[in-house]
């Protein structure tokens, strides 16, 4: 019985009246004497003793839900600007659908909490953003590339005013205030000005990890870092880090964590290396530290930073970071959270 009433259910809401005649159809099929749903009432007898009780409030929900759908209706079409509705019943009850977080919301959210556990503290600030907390604080040298049009979006051709393209610049202006230690993440949107493809695209979200303290060293980012994969990708993930190269930071690496799909294996994923790159990382280059106030002789820290779309990618297999940001329900369905 109970599948009968859900499958009823979803004839109710899928059922359209946009005019008298489809109102009166909707009557008799569902609720006149001899409608589908009287009928149910009918064979309620034969239910089980123990499953009355809910068979009887799944019951009673359905034909609310039935003369509520009824009502509306007949107060729609009976308004005498009704017309407008043009085949649309406004009125209609939104349907039975659960609504349910974006996938990068869910990927955000479970980052953020594992940061907080560690005594991180969440910080935003403006997308709009000056040259002073998006370049030159983040020791971006004055012919850096990222600085040109072509890369970055510029407000109104004013070259003091860009959207963001990281969200660096949130955690200069937590160092200015000059309260320390700093232990802050740092999530949002991001803009660069490229050509948008399966692997990359003009807006993106970030979250970015800043550790400011005296006696922090490298050794306390590789084990915090440690900690973060682990409790993301499961409890056998094996990380490592390559050299490189970030304005802001000095040492700088990125980490990779071992394939969580093959094991290590190698598979399609890591393209068959066991390894997936997830993080850029490093220790907080000291003119940074001293842009921002900070006595680069007492105060050590580090940073990280990660794109959501990337990480989103590799936790949910995805291979085109477009359906993140086209709002098909098809994709957006697959995805459950709390
Ligand atoms: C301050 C000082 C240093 C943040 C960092 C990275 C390395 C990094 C990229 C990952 C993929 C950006 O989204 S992405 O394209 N980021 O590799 N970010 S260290 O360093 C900071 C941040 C703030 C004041």
């Amino acid at each position: 019985m109970k599948t009968k009433i859900n499958q009823l259910l979803q004839e109710v809401d899928a059922f359209v009246i946009n005019s008298k005649e489809r109102l009166e159809q909707f009557r008799l099929h569902f609720l006149s004497k001899k409608g589908v749903i009287p009928a149910l009432f009918n064979d309620f007898k034969l239910v089980a003793p123990d499953e009355r009780k809910t068979m009887g409030m799944l019951l009673n929900e359905l034909k609310n839900h039935a003369q509520e759908k009824l009502k509306a209706a007949q107060e729609t079409l009976d308004t005498p600007d009704g017309k407008h509705t043009k085949g649309i019943d406004i009125t209609l009850p939104a349907g039975r659908f659960k609504g349910g977080r974006h996938p990068i919301s869910i990927v955000r959210r479970e980052i953020n909490s594992i940061f907080e556990r560690l005594g991180y503290v969440i910080s935003e600030g403006p997308e709009i953003e000056d040259d002073f907390h998006n370049f030159s604080a983040l020791n971006f040298p004055p012919e850096h590339p990222a600085r040109d049009m072509q890369d970055t979006f510029f407000i109104q051709k004013d070259p003091d005013v860009a959207l963001r393209t990281h969200t660096s610049s949130v955690q200069v202006r937590v160092m200015e205030q000059g309260k320390l230690p700093v232990r802050i993440i740092a999530p949002g949107r991001v803009f660069r000005n490229e050509a948008i493809s399966a692997r990359a695209h003009c807006i993106f979200h970030q979250i970015e990890g800043l550790y400011v303290d005296k006696d922090v060293s490298f050794a306390d980012l590789k084990q915090t870092l440690f900690y973060f994969a682990q409790e993301f990708f499961g409890p056998e993930t094996k990380i490592r880090f390559r050299p490189s190269y970030f304005p802001f930071t000095e040492t700088s690496a990125e980490m990779d964590v071992s394939c969580n799909i093959c094991g290590g294996e190698g598979c399609n994923i890591c393209k068959y290396s066991g390894w997936v790159e997830i993080l850029g990382c490093g220790m907080v280059d000291p003119n940074v530290l001293e842009a921002c106030g900070i006595d680069s002789n007492t105060y050590t820290g580090f940073a990280f930073g990660m794109g959501i779309e990337r990480i989103a990618l590799v936790k949910y297999q995805i291979n085109d970071l477009r359906l993140f940001f086209e709002n098909d329900l098809r994709f957006l369905e697959q995805f459950e959270s709390l």
